[in-house]
């Protein structure tokens, strides 16, 4: 999580559903730009609906806040919902699943408490009711880069989850700037969990920490780190943005493909990183990278095998690189294995 706390707190009345939907609007923002992954995104937005909907049902009018918090090192998102209206007069019935004093379809409270990690919840009657409930960053799923703005050679957009049932992801992603361009990458630690994870992980370190630029040397680089690991599969390109020059490398199956400018709104003119059969950290194929001519509005999409190929037939890939890693997760990631796809689009230096 980055950025100034204080810039994305919000506070929002709720008095009519124009506010609810507002206040969703807002808020999926800010959990986007905190760096929560979709279906975390999608739990917080969801419990925030429940929440402002209760407001209004039984309050007629209330308060909405996201805060950013920190404890222990994690950093998370704690939401409260206020109100002075009536209050409940039983809570444990009010918290049994099914249970709707309005009749309506909604999840109510029940749902809330369920989509996030934390739930509180104060009521007196006459006096009114404050909810609380907090969703943790967990470590897999922190973004380590801030979406590039202004200034900077490229913008980048990244989506993610981890296998149902799981807490750690394998899927990793690297973007690091250089004086002559950027390197990115998409990873893939074999099987899931955290042994997959710490694999990842490590070449992540790697990556982000070699001053090498020449993505044979940071494979074989990897590779070397990667011995005692389960290993990984990786997809790296290489942008040189004086030259406008790019180059790719992909050792197992991690899909890359770079959309041209000229062509966003259909597949013609999308070129496909060349896969290797390999494993980075146990048998590296012969690394020959393909050489690429890059222009401004040209954008890369990687994306490992938690996502259906046919993201590739995507249309319409002029949208912002996040926009386009939300889609692309939202249409093609497959629930039986963690799921990464990474946006990144050359913009010129400015
Ligand atoms: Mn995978």
């Amino acid at each position: 999580m980055q950025g100034d706390a204080a810039e994305n707190n919000l506070h929002l009345a709720i008095t009519s559903d124009e506010d609810i939907l507002s206040a969703r609007t807002q808020i999926r923002a800010a959990a986007i730009r905190l760096g929560f992954p979709t279906t975390d995104m999608v739990r917080i937005v969801t419990a925030v609906s429940e929440l402002a909907r209760n407001i209004l049902l039984y309050a007629g009018r209330g308060e909405l806040s996201l805060e950013l918090i920190s404890e222990n090192g994690r950093q998370g998102v704690l939401i409260t919902a206020q109100d002075d209206g009536p209050g409940i007069p039983d809570l444990n019935k009010a918290l049994l699943d099914g249970f709707s004093t309005s009749g309506g379809l909604g999840m109510g409270l029940p749902g809330a408490r369920r989509l996030m990690d934390e739930f509180e919840i104060l009521s007196e009657v006459k006096k009114g009711t404050v909810v609380r409930v907090t969703k943790w960053l967990s470590e897999g799923s922190m973004r380590l880069e801030k979406i590039h703005k202004g200034g900077s050679t490229v913008e980048s957009g990244i989506a993610e989850r981890a296998l149902p049932g799981e807490t750690a992801t394998g899927d990793r992603y690297v973007i690091r700037n250089h004086p002559g361009g950027v390197i990115f990458a998409v990873i893939d630690g074999l099987g899931h969990g955290p042994e997959a994870a710490r694999a990842a992980e490590t070449a992540v370190e790697v990556l982000r920490s070699s001053p090498s630029t020449d993505i044979v040397g940071l494979v074989q680089e990897c590779h070397d780190r990667l011995r005692r690991t389960r290993g990984v599969v990786m997809t790296l390109v290489s942008l040189n943005t004086p030259s406008s020059r790019a180059s790719w490398i992909g050792i197992g199956n991690v899909q890359g493909m770079l959309v041209r400018a000229s062509s966003v709104q259909n597949s013609a003119g999308r070129s496909f990183t060349l896969l290797r059969s390999g494993i980075v950290g146990q048998r590296l194929p012969t690394l020959q990278p393909s050489a690429l001519t890059i222009e401004r509005g040209d954008t890369f999409v990687i994306a490992t095998d938690g996502v259906a190929l046919d993201f590739m037939k995507e249309h319409n890939l002029g949208a912002p690189p996040q926009a386009i890693a939300d889609r692309i997760l939202e249409r093609h990631g497959l629930d039986n294995d963690d799921a990464l796809v990474l946006v990144v689009r050359y913009v010129g230096d400015a």
